[in-house]
């Protein structure tokens, strides 16, 4: 089942229902297949709770969300998610080796499709210079990885499985900038045929996105490349100053 990657949020309502708030309201956006979308606003702006509709953990209260022109509620659950890959910004590493992994959700990856998510994630370097290589057992007694190290290996491993849709939520935030900008130069050439969500509080990382869109106080702020945006002077003009 595999799916194009058009993504629409049509006037999407939405809040948690433990306090009433109201988080998302009147949210509107149509994505197109192959696009580096980043998502960017204040903390607390509703970014993490946007893309975890688009994964059903949440139902939007009014309005709604589609891909490919079908509302999520009429997928099955198992279908949605084998096109969709999350990361998130605690990644999670099992107690087997690095390459096992990489390969966590394609258990019948070569070798050689694991270094390659591996360079795309910019994880390589730090794996080859180990003793024991893609080898190394992770954790639970064996090797301790840093905090970017363990998200690299989880870029490789979103990376591997290779879904139609890969949302990122600030997966890099432990990574230097270099490090950072070369693993969007990797989704650059990744995204052909995706949609690709990402979500960063780094501005210099996301600026070469296909689209990027702010989002303030629940609603859509601005869309648009970093040039129009900045030259806007609005809610992305501002952030970019910090
Ligand atoms: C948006 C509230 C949160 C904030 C708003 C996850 C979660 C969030 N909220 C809840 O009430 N219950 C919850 O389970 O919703 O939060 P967000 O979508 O997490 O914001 P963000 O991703 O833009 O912020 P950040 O800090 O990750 O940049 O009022 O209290
Ligand atoms: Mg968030």
């Amino acid at each position: 089942t595999d799916v194009q990657g058009h993504i629409k949020f049509k006037d999407v309502s939405f809040g948690y229902n433990n306090n009433g708030l109201v988080v998302l309201e009147n949210f509107n956006l149509e994505i197109d297949p192959g696009q580096i979308v980043a998502i960017v606003g204040p903390t607390g702006a509703g970014k993490t709770s946007m893309i975890s509709m688009l994964l059903r953990f949440y139902d939007p209260w009014q309005g709604e969300v589609s891909l490919d022109g079908v509302n999520l509620k009429d997928l099955t659950l198992e279908s949605l998610r084998s096109n969709i890959t999350l990361v998130l910004q605690d990644s999670f590493i099992f107690p087997m080796s690095l390459a096992d992994n990489i390969a966590f959700a394609n258990p019948n990856a070569s070798r050689e499709e694991i270094i390659k998510a591996a360079k795309a994630a910019q994880a390589h370097d730090f794996i080859s210079r180990l003793p024991e290589g893609y080898d190394t057992i992770a954790s639970e007694g064996g090797v301790s990885l840093s905090g970017g190290e363990k998200q690299r290996i989880s870029l490789a491993r979103a990376f591997l499985r290779n879904t139609s849709i890969l949302i990122l939520d600030e997966p890099t935030s432990a990574l230097d900038a270099q490090t950072e900008a070369r693993i969007f130069q990797s989704l650059s050439s990744y995204s052909k045929g995706r949609t690709i969500f990402i979500i960063s509080h780094r501005l210099s990382t996301i600026r070469h996105a296909d689209l990027i869109v702010t989002i303030k106080d629940g609603m859509i702020a601005e869309k648009g490349t970093h040039e129009v945006l900045v030259n806007e002077g609005k809610v992305y003009a501002e952030l970019y100053k910090y």
